[in-house]
């Protein structure tokens, strides 16, 4: 259907055609970002017939389509060959982990290794001819054991040890650990290293170290931790909640020894705790790119249309940016998530709007060449007068709750509307509210939200619109600040600095192609807003011929 061939993406990775859902495998080997997904290359909608699709970058952004990498076709995962991770051993060699949903649907771990290691492509891969090489163990449900994370060296007993996530029959979510010497025989390391009562299934885990600014690799914070007690070295869990399909994480200590991982905030504990995303965003992972010594973080973002949608265009789902993780150390609470460095070498025809004014209650339409591909550095300032007359107000806001970018309140909400009618402003043009809304306490302190309002996104129906978001730190003296990725289909945004984000997919009807426009709102009943920073920059697709041509 040419009609919806306007919501492929320009510079998200996505597949030429068909059905994508969670992130494999990412790995750095020879120069090249793999990225390896749950694809089914029977059709645009999930099955039982999942294989493991392939791409290869230099870049991270303009991808290389390569053949399917693992396909069902052995009695261990007949049923599908399900996620799994990558893990580089000393000499540069690959091995890979992952989940094999048998031919009586038991959910069993299972080896890889690329066929040729000489082929920086990694384009084929070869079974372990005695696979699985770990079966549910005693007590866990044989469809309750899935997800192996990437192993790391412990040179306390010279294993390596990798975790693979569960849950119980008190419906607590659970992480075990397992330790190897070859890869080949597993032993269940005794105690859980984790479990959260009421979580249900955690799928995909993630557990990686964070601290300053560059990336850690987990190896390198365990031998550090043992010769120096690891310093200010935080250990991330991260679980994927198939209870209501969103990713949590909490920052905490791992103990090797004791095999534990400790939350630093009971009250934040995975599963309950913090988000890594807002929107639309699950089963994701982590890899360490020792190229540019950083945490990159990947995340499936489905569809929020209608299956029989899908189907009509022929595929589904995309990967968010390639995101770098790192702590955010002037709140030492939650993460900074941020678009890898390489996007902004898409950026083209860059408007500086600098400082522009908006009166409350008014919309201020931004002009601009073309704004289906656009990357946006925005930051805002309340008028000081305005902020200390304001009276208590909103305490109770809540994004979701909320009535948008149209519910009117004091010191909120305010920012912009992207992929809006750009003919003219109406109240029932299509448009996605990117905003903040900033409530005052009794005590006078300011609370401030971040949120997306998708309800006003489309005219057509049978697609999930919702308003999303949350709380998000603002420290004295910083401004209000988002940076959002505008790409066709989605809308990716890292509100101050990276500490929240929030992923929408949107549908729009009429706001595409030459008639979709960004404007600055400001719908506060008590403040006028000022951009202290506006800059728009149009960006390039990354699936781009001539570059393809030169690789
Ligand atoms: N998707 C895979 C599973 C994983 C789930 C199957 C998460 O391995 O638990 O496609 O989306």
């Amino acid at each position: 259907n040419a009609m919806l061939q306007w919501q492929r993406t320009g510079f998200h990775f996505q597949p030429e055609k068909n059905w994508m859902n969670d992130p494999n495998g990412p790995v750095y080997y020879k120069g090249w970002y793999h990225l390896f997904y749950q694809y089914n290359p029977d059709g645009a909608i999930w099955g039982n017939k999942i294989a493991w699709g392939h791409a290869a970058s230099r870049d991270l952004l303009r991808w290389r389509h390569l053949p399917v990498a693992m396909s069902p076709d052995q009695w261990y995962d007949i049923n599908g060959v399900w996620s799994g991770s990558a893990t580089v051993l000393p000499d540069g060699r690959i091995v890979m982990l992952y989940t094999g949903s048998t031919n009586a649907s038991v959910q069993v771990q299972c080896l890889a290794f690329p066929t040729d290691p000489s082929d920086p492509l990694l384009i084929n891969w070869t079974k372990y001819e005695n696979n699985p090489v770990m079966y549910p163990p005693p007590g866990v449900g044989e469809k309750d054991f899935r997800d192996p994370t990437t192993a790391w060296f412990d040179g306390s007993d010279d294993t390596w040890r990798l975790v693979i996530g569960s849950k119980d029959d008190h419906h607590a979510g659970m992480v075990m650990t397992y330790k190897t010497k070859d890869f080949i025989d597993y032993e269940l390391v005794p105690g859980l290293l984790h479990r959260v009562p009421g979580t249900g299934m955690w799928e995909c885990i993630d557990l990686y170290p964070v601290g300053g600014l560059r990336g850690i690799d987990m190896t390198e914070a365990v031998a550090a931790a043992s010769n120096n007690g690891g310093g200010d070295v935080l250990h991330v869990m991260k679980e994927s909640s198939d209870d209501d399909r969103h990713d949590y994480y909490a920052l905490g200590r791992y103990d090797a020894a004791k095999n534990t991982w400790t939350p630093l905030d009971s009250d934040a504990d995975v599963g309950i705790g913090l988000r890594y995303d807002w929107g639309k965003f699950y089963a994701s992972k982590t890899f360490y790119d020792p190229s540019k010594k950083r945490r990159v973080l990947w995340g499936w973002v489905g569809e929020t249309d209608s299956e029989h949608a899908d189907v009509a265009k022929g595929w589904a789902s995309l990967q968010s940016i390639p995101r770098t993780v790192v702590l955010d150390t002037k709140t030492g609470s939650n993460l900074l998530q941020w678009p890898v460095e390489e996007v902004e070498t898409l950026r083209t025809n860059s408007t500086n709007l600098g400082g522009v004014t908006v009166e409350h209650g008014s919309v201020f339409p931004l002009s601009l060449h073309r704004a289906t591909q656009l990357d946006i550095e925005a930051s805002f300032r309340l008028d000081p007068l305005d902020v200390a007359a304001a009276k208590e107000a909103d305490v109770g806001y809540n994004c979701s709750t909320s009535g948008g970018t149209t519910g009117r309140g004091t010191l909120g909400p305010f920012g912009l509307l992207v992929l809006a009618d750009a003919r003219r402003h109406s109240g029932d043009m299509e448009r996605t509210g990117v905003y903040f809304y900033v409530a005052r306490g009794l005590d006078g302190g300011l609370r401030t939200h971040f949120c997306h309002d998708e309800t006003r996104s489309s005219h057509a129906n049978d697609i999930v619109k919702r308003v999303v978001g949350n709380i998000v730190p603002v420290l004295d003296g910083e401004e209000f600040s988002v940076r959002v990725l505008v790409d066709h289909s989605i809308v990716e945004s890292f509100a101050m600095g990276g500490r929240l984000t929030a992923t929408s997919r949107v549908y729009p009807t009429e706001a595409i192609y030459a008639n979709a426009g960004v404007y600055l709102f400001n719908n506060a009943t008590g403040a006028r807003v000022t951009t202290t920073r506006l800059v728009v920059h149009e960006m390039d697709s990354s699936y781009n011929q001539a570059y393809m041509a030169s690789l």
